[in-house]
């Protein structure tokens, strides 16, 4: 566990630190200016090896995040009905006797753990959660990964046989970039790592190569590139589809050193053959011509990378559309080569194994209990979490079977705002008999709660990016200790998960180090048994005392990196990574650009790239259905359709509370385009009434060309008016939750992922509310 807080400095001292930005996926290396305890600045660390001194304007509101005055400071536990200020062992009772209580009367299952997307940012996110599960035996777990990337983690699942292998574009070397429903100059970029991403689209077009956006808005990375393509929501299948069967029909496949690596060629041939660019042009609302083009460019382009994110992922056929990029990444004979996609081999990763045949990934494995969803990389969808609360009975056959879930544990998460249907969500959180919140807010969710767990702001937190650095563009290794000590009476987030694993597990009131020390030994049990570890055969105890590290997490980030593919292998392989090394080498250590990795990364059975796995030819069908019947996106049928939009300022539902990042464009507003507005009769600034399958909404309208005509677009993550929370900022300027216009029902069948773009929506001009002048 974290060393004791030191005692605070004295005020006037003013003195610099390094920080890693947790606020979003490019993981940039910021210099915090720290005066006391506070930080007040924050700029470009120009000596970060990956990030070479990039900031946007949210790593340059570090400060005012860190320090803003909402943050709860010590844990809250329900009494009387209200939630009161507690101390940490009060809190723990009560998470311990509230888990015991329904795990003892209704299983493990009826415990639901909610993990959201900030678990990613954080090093107790990456560490814990496992053993957390692993406490409880419950297999209820919902994550930010059903409304956001499960389509790409299932579709690598199926192709390579690992859910985690994912290839990155290889940004700084490639000559074409096809980009699908990402918007990277605003979210700066995800399940691809890389700081300044936008200089890396200027500097691709300055080398000669070029860059495609599909996107039915007109976005700030369209504006950056030689073409965009307007695409109709939801048809990004189609489009790919129909790419991939030009590829066939005119002779443009090159696998090149994929060939004897892949197979299912001739079955994937024939099932995309139905799929020409005549045939999807409609749907699309893209010229066939310009299909044909695209596809031919991608086959001539010396090296070329198709990408595809949120826009392509949250959409019916998400898995679908994620199957297709790589699909037609491995067709030209970019997927594995230098300036096509990638496979990143972070510093963390286990030791590469030697190639062969793997376990494969299985789909289904086990279902929800009220929807019977089946379960995808162990989750079920977070969409049906709110049904699995409030609906009464028992599963069906292959079921979970404790019967409805009635605890939840909520890890960084605001599935109210985040998730489809919140006020359904609102009213099931409400009737839990037990609910714990690991965060740093009271908001639309943990308001909910019985015991709130609020962990410390990120500058009194060490960090190093599990998560992103498996998908960074460059392959490197950060590590950033706590830049402020522990304020009195605050307790490292590391430290509340242990014990909440602690309180799960019936160990309440154990050392927290303890579960460190299992991880430690399991880890290290499993490494010494491995023939072909760097530590096979050793003494587990004696590679435990070889461990350095002021923390039990340090400790852990010092056993990985060890174990790791640039470890030290605790001396066999001596000069290699340790935690040492990253300590001394407080801007990073670099460990190159990415390389070709096949076919060491493939655990499928065969031991090869499966180009078409029967799930995903099992759901090509429901695809060529929704082209024949026209049921790809309503804006066809003349009917307005729903896509979302990030703000360069924004982070999904928690930093609207920081006033510095707030007003200009981030707003929460409906965009329409001019045509449809007049329409309808929409003018700009004036509200207008939103109605979905899941309730309405009410936002002004801000007409504007930069979304295609049938297309509508509202921001998510807003939503700021119910009672009861602590969120002065974000209320006063609440902005509505898009999701109340999701009924929770839209699915991408293979990953569970809800449908949040491309969503049928009505729009009428709406009242103005009368202003009377006095
Ligand atoms: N309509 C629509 N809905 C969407 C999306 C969309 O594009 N459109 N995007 C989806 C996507 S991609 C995602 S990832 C989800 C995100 O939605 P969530 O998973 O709910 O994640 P966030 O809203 O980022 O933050 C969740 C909570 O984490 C807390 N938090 C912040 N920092 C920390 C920390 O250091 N520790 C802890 N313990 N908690 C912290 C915040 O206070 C907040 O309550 O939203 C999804 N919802
Ligand atoms: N500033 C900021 N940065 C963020 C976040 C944030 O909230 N704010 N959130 C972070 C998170 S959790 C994530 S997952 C990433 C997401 O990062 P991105 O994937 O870049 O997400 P968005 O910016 O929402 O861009 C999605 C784009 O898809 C388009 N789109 C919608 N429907 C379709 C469609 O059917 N087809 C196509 N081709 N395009 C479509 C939308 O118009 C939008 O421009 O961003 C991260 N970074
Ligand atoms: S781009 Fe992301 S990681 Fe970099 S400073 Fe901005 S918010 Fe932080
Ligand atoms: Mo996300």
């Amino acid at each position: 566990m974290p060393a004791a807080p030191e005692a605070a400095r004295t005020a006037d001292s003013v003195r610099t630190a390094p920080r890693i930005c947790p606020l979003c996926e490019a993981t940039c290396g910021l210099t915090l200016t720290i005066e006391g305890t506070r930080v007040t600045g924050a700029r470009g660390d120009r000596d970060d090896v990956f990030s070479r001194g990039f900031i946007c304007p949210k790593g340059a509101s570090f400060g005012t995040v860190d320090g803003d005055p909402d943050r709860l400071t010590g844990p809250l536990v329900r009494r009387d009905g209200v939630l009161r200020e507690a101390t940490w062992e009060e809190a723990f009772d009560a998470v311990a006797a509230g888990l015991r209580g329904v795990v003892d009367a209704y299983g493990p299952h009826a415990v639901g753990v909610v993990l959201g997307n900030p678990n990613v940012h954080t090093m107790a996110g990456a560490l814990y959660p496992p053993l957390l599960l692993a406490a409880l035996g419950t297999r209820s777990l919902f994550t930010a990964s059903t409304v956001d990337q499960m389509p790409k983690h299932v579709s690598s699942g199926l192709l390579f046989g690992d859910a985690h292998a994912i290839p990155v574009p290889d940004l700084d070397h490639t000559d074409h970039l096809l980009l699908l429903g990402a918007n990277p100059v605003e979210s700066n970029g995800s399940l691809c790592t890389a700081p300044d991403f936008p200089g890396k689209l200027k500097a691709l077009r300055a080398r000669g190569g070029t860059l495609t956006v599909v996107d039915p808005r007109r976005t700030r990375t369209a504006r950056l590139a030689d073409r965009h393509l307007a695409i109709r929501p939801g048809t990004d299948a189609l489009l790919l589809a129909a790419m991939a069967q030009v590829l066939f029909e005119e002779k443009l496949t090159a696998l090149g050193a994929l060939t004897d690596q892949v197979e299912g060629l001739d079955e994937l041939r024939s099932a995309v053959r139905e799929f020409t660019p005549e045939a999807v042009t409609g749907a699309c609302d893209v010229p066939a011509g310009t299909i044909r083009e695209l596809a031919r460019e991608l086959a001539a382009a010396p090296t070329a990378a198709v990408y595809g994110r949120i826009g392509s992922s949250t959409v019916s056929f998400g898995t679908l559309a994620s199957w297709l990029v790589d699909v037609l990444n491995i067709l030209t004979g970019n997927l594995d080569r230098p300036g096509g996609a990638l496979f990143p081999q972070s510093a963390t990763d286990k030791a590469p194994r030697p190639a062969g045949p793997g376990k494969g990934f299985a789909l289904g494995r086990w279902r929800s209990r009220a929807g019977g969803h089946p379960e995808a990389k162990g989750e079920l969808p977070l969409a049906a979490l709110a049904e699995e609360i409030d609906t009464p009975g028992e599963g069906g056959p292959g079921a979970l079977t404790d019967g409805p879930i009635r605890a939840v544990i909520a890890i960084a998460a605001n599935p109210v705002l985040s998730a489809p249907d919140g006020d359904r969500l609102d009213r099931a959180l409400e009737s839990l008999d037990f609910m714990v919140s690991v965060d740093p807010y009271l908001n639309e969710t943990s308001r909910h709660a019985h015991v709130v767990l609020p962990p410390p702001p990120p500058s009194r937190s060490a960090h190093y990016d599990f998560a992103f650095n498996m998908f960074a563009v460059r392959n490197q290794a950060r590590y950033t200790p706590a830049a402020v000590p522990l304020d009195p009476g605050a307790m490292d987030e590391t430290e509340i998960h242990a014990r909440l694993i602690l309180a799960a597990s019936g160990m309440h009131g154990a050392d927290p180090s303890a579960v460190d020390a299992l991880a430690v030994d399991s880890t290290l049990g499993k490494a010494v048994a491995d023939p072909h570890g760097p530590v096979h055969g050793r003494d587990p105890k004696e590679l435990a005392a070889l461990l350095t590290g002021a923390s039990g997490p340090e400790r852990r980030l010092d056993m990985m990196l060890r174990l790791g593919p640039y470890g030290d292998g605790f001396g066999a392989r001596p000069g290699g990574l340790g935690l040492d090394r990253l300590l001394a080498h407080p801007h990073g250590v670099d460990l190159g650009p990415l390389r070709p990795r096949l076919p060491q990364p493939l655990k499928t059975r065969s031991g090869r790239i499966e180009l078409l796995p029967a799930p995903l030819a099992g759901d090509l069908p429901r695809l060529a259905r929704a082209l024949r019947e026209g049921r790809e996106g309503t804006d066809r049928t003349g009917g307005l359709v729903l896509v979302g939009r990030r703000h360069l300022r924004s982070n999904n539902s928690w930093m609207h509370n920081v006033p510095a990042l707030r007003g200009g464009s981030n707003r929460c507003t409906l965009q329409i385009h001019p045509a449809d507005a007049d329409r309808l009769g929409v003018t700009d600034g004036a509200p207008v009434r939103i109605k979905g399958a899941g309730g309405e909404v009410e936002a002004p309208a801000e007409v504007t060309a930069s979304v295609r005509p049938g297309v509508v677009s509202l921001p998510h993550g807003w939503g700021h008016h119910r009672p009861g929370t602590r969120l002065r900022v974000a209320a006063a300027d609440p902005g509505v939750n898009v999701n109340q216009l999701l009924d929770g029902t839209l699915l991408d069948p293979l990953s569970g992922t809800a449908v949040l773009n491309g969503i049928p929506v009505e729009v009428t001009a709406a009242t103005a509310p009368t202003i009377t002048t006095l």
